[in-house]
């Protein structure tokens, strides 16, 4: 670990592109972590700038606005402001949240490629580029498809397979094709400006594999090494684009073409610390470019060359910035066994969530990072939701405090009552507070988020322990004082819960403070026996965690479910089209609308329902294999379709005389045809 004292943080949270709602992913991949960190550090009394913003350029955005139909800057509108509530309501305690399309940024990013430009810092180079002859344009990143050289994978982009995670150029892919128009590209030539990035293989190998090479993640370092070590090393990255939504490339030539998303998005971080210092009337200076910054970036794992490699390689370069002194990623989170994902909505929303648990952000919060993908993929499963919820939260933590304050109440009017001669029980007890807030304090600095909250119930947990130990409500009778005692020492446990529980439950850690009539505590309070002092005033109980119910998470799951059959049936294929058949042959078929005047099951069939039908001919039998599908009351007064001239059959010794025409959806699910209003049985259908 770096031993440096240092004066000041700049901690990032990655920028998430404004192309859709945010997920639990969003959540778990890097905001819950940075968060925690954050809300710690100024616990600390840390001087702490933390920021994010809205990633508005680049591919992401412009598809979105194709497939809605709406220009890109409708989509970032309408997806900043959302984004924005929900960070907000989750606690998500940005110091300032920004976007990239602000004028700030803008300069700033353009200053930095003119800079890099001014220092010869690029290689100018015409390629051939895939470009759509239909559509009229080079085909960035992702508008380009097709097969992964790699694994074989049908959909990968022109950046990146998201199958097996290989970094792709364009021409890589096999029978590539364009997202625009379905077509074939063709190669044509256009200039752009690459970084040369294996010129700062050295430096990067030094950084990161010698310097932080005990502080950085395994998985970090892993994939660093891979770039780093393996195969022909670091190439050229080009920093532009063909493209008419994004900064425009601040030097001659390069009409019509913009900043590669990725070269300004990082630098959006700085953006954003400018427009934060400059809404404070302090410096931005100090927090990127003095040596006592300790800069943090907080990403998901598919983030780390971007933040590893090529941004550092860019302030270096540009000089007089600090470089990362962490780089924290996690690794991805699935839903239900299964990768999240926005096009296919295999996602839990927040704003949907919060619909369903209003009040239960923390609920999330816990979740996410007592399961948080720190070292792996991991899955997010309701019951396990549902599990964590009720046996830690409500049985553990939410009962620990609530019996603290319900006994305060019930046996000292709400006033805390004094400390006796304290038991080896009680010594015991205070030596966890002592404990507690260092091991706790340990694991973040370390960014070990999951350990530390499984420190928090476990200091929680202690506090329960020792009133089941101890119990209180039966010393009442003939030993008040012992209960006085017990409970001056669960109350102050509770408070002090509620100092290393606020970064992650700062909802909950509110109302705790709010019982025990406290404010401006921090974490250079925890440890502290004696935070609630002998005759205060504690508040009536407030209730902290409820039990979530089966129906409840089974509500969540089937929407789910609903979700994976309109996927499947959404690429199930259609059944191909039957041999031509002559007019001749269709005039023979004789279809009437008819009424079903009655049904009812066929007996000994599961199958079959029998009907009888008013062709406007005359009233006929009719058995239907339905009876899976439909209830006899789906069908009675309902028009439908029919055969009338198939030949009768006997089926289980009655007569059916006709066929009742039905749609087969790709589930095999039926659906009647029925005429768009009233018409009179036996119209003939032509
Ligand atoms: N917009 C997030 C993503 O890959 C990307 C991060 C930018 S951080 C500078 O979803
Ligand atoms: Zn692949």
């Amino acid at each position: 670990m770096n031993p440096k004292n240092f004066k000041r943080y700049t901690v990032t949270a990655a920028l998430p592109y404004a192309n859709g709602p945010l997920h639990i992913g969003h959540l778990a991949g890097c905001y819950i972590p940075s968060d925690i960190y954050v809300r710690y550090l100024r616990s600390r009394e840390r001087d702490v700038a933390y920021v994010c913003g809205s990633d508005e350029h680049g591919v992401a955005i412009t598809i979105k606005a194709r497939k809605e139909g709406i220009s890109p800057q409708e989509v970032v509108d309408r997806y900043h402001e959302m984004m924005k509530r929900s960070f907000a309501e989750f606690g998500i305690s940005f110091d300032h949240y920004s976007r990239t399309s602000a004028k700030i940024h803008h300069e700033t990013a353009s200053g930095f490629f003119e800079d890099l430009y001014q220092k010869g810092e690029f290689l100018e180079q015409t390629t051939q580029q895939y470009y759509d002859e239909e559509a009229g344009q080079f085909l960035a990143d992702r508008y380009i498809e097709g097969t992964c050289p790699k694994c074989g994978h049908e959909h990968a982009y022109g950046d990146q397979c998201e199958k097996c995670g290989s970094s792709l150029s364009p021409t890589d892919l096999i029978n590539p094709k364009s997202k625009l128009s379905g077509s074939t590209p063709v190669l044509k030539d256009t200039k752009h400006w690459f970084l040369d990035l294996a010129r700062y293989t050295d430096f990067l190998k030094n950084w990161i594999l010698v310097d932080h090479e005990k502080d950085w993640k395994t998985n970090v370092l892993g994939q660093c090494r891979s770039w780093l070590e393996a195969g022909e090393g670091l190439q050229a990255r080009s920093m532009t684009r063909d493209m008419d939504w994004g900064i425009p490339v601040p030097v001659e030539g390069a009409e019509g073409k913009v900043l590669y998303v990725w070269f300004d998005a990082p630098i959006g971080y700085i953006s954003s610390t400018k427009e934060w210092a400059a809404e404070k009337g302090i410096d931005w200076e100090p927090y990127w470019k003095d040596e006592g910054t300790k800069l943090v970036h907080f990403i998901g794992k598919d983030n780390i060359v971007f933040h590893c490699i090529i941004f550092p390689a860019i302030l270096k370069t540009h000089g007089g910035y600090v470089l990362p002194d962490n780089v924290p990623a996690n690794e991805f989170l699935n839903l239900e066994g299964d990768k999240i994902s926005t096009s296919r909505s295999w996602a839990v929303w927040l704003h949907e969530y919060l619909e369903a648990f209003p009040g239960k952000q923390d609920v999330l919060r816990y979740v996410l990072t007592a399961n948080a993908p720190e070292t792996k993929d991991n899955d997010f499963t309701w019951k396990d939701y549902q599990l964590r919820n009720n046996s830690e939260l409500v049985a553990i933590f939410g009962n620990f405090v609530n019996r603290a304050v319900v006994l305060t109440h019930k046996f000292y009017n709400g006033l805390v009552p004094a400390l006796g001669d304290l038991s080896d029980i009680d010594r015991d007890a205070l030596a966890a507070l002592l404990e507690f807030p260092e091991k706790i304090a340990a694991s973040i600095e370390r960014y070990r988020f999951r350990e530390a909250l499984s420190y928090v119930m476990d200091f929680a947990r202690t506090g329960n322990k020792y009133l089941a130990d101890t119990e209180p409500w039966k010393s009442i009778k003939d030993n008040p004082e012992r209960t006085a005692t017990v409970l001056n020492i669960a109350l102050n446990i509770a408070a002090n819960l509620a100092i290393v529980a606020e970064p992650f439950l700062p909802h909950t850690a509110a109302k705790m403070y709010k019982m025990f009539g406290l404010s401006g505590l921090n974490w250079g309070d925890a440890g502290k026996h004696g935070l609630l002092k002998t005759g205060k005033t504690i508040q009536p109980a407030e209730l902290l965690f409820d039990k979530v119910e089966d129906e409840t998470v089974a509500a969540q799951v089937n929407k789910l479910m609903e979700t994976k059959k309109q996927n499947e049936m959404a690429v199930a294929p259609v059944t191909p089209m039957k041999d031509i058949i002559t007019y001749d042959d269709f005039a023979k078929l004789d279809m009437r609308v008819v009424k079903v005047l009655a049904a009812e099951p066929m007996p000994k069939s599961k199958k079959l329902l029998k009907l009888s039908v008013d062709t406007g001919l005359g009233t006929r039998t009719v058995l239907s294999g339905v009876a899976e599908h439909f209830k006899p009351e789906d069908l009675i007064g309902k028009q439908v379709v029919m055969l009338i001239n198939l030949a009768p059959r006997k089926i289980m010794g009655i007569d059916s005389e006709g066929m009742i025409l039905m749609a087969e959806d790709k589930d095999g699910s039926l659906r009647l045809l029925l005429p768009g209003s009233e018409t009179a049985n036996g119209s003939t259908i032509s």
